[in-house]
């Protein structure tokens, strides 16, 4: 069993979406092991995203995700980190798979709706972020 980190960003939760994204990992046989709508300070989405740090699109990626609530999950299950991941789709909506959340959602490379761990030590390092 394996344990990841999924955000569904301002603009998910704001489009009426936790439902369907949360939906999506339920019926990938995904467990939901926690849950929490929180709204991230500046300072605490530039925590989180603290490897983006020098990186053209930190500052408004930082905006983006403190301009309304999020819901913070951890999602558990085997190889949740991967299938998450292809759940989502790519970071770039117009080149991720059709059917992915971010295909079907997304309207802008910022405003990708969902967040996933990319590795194990992400995933570690995120979970703990949000849930002591
Ligand atoms: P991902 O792991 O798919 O969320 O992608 P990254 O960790 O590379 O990027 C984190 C977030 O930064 C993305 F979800 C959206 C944002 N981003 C941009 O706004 N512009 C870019 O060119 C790349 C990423």
């Amino acid at each position: 069993m394996e344990r990841t980190l999924s955000i569904i960003k301002p603009d998910g939760t704001s489009r009426g979406l936790i439902g369907e994204v949360i939906s999506r990992f339920e019926k990938n046989g995904i467990k939901i092991a926690g849950m929490k709508m929180i709204h991230l300070s500046k300072d605490d989405a530039k925590a989180f995203y603290a490897v983006h740090k020098e990186r053209p699109f930190f500052d408004s990626l930082t905006d983006f995700m403190s301009s309304g609530p999020i819901v913070a999950l951890i999602l558990e299950g085997e190889n949740v980190i991967n299938r998450n991941r292809e759940i989502m789709g790519a970071t770039n909506f117009t080149e991720a798979v059709p059917g992915t959340i971010r295909r079907c959602f997304a309207t802008d490379i910022e405003k990708n709706v969902v967040h996933g761990s990319d590795s194990p030590e992400s995933a570690e390092f995120e979970i703990g972020y949000f849930f002591q």
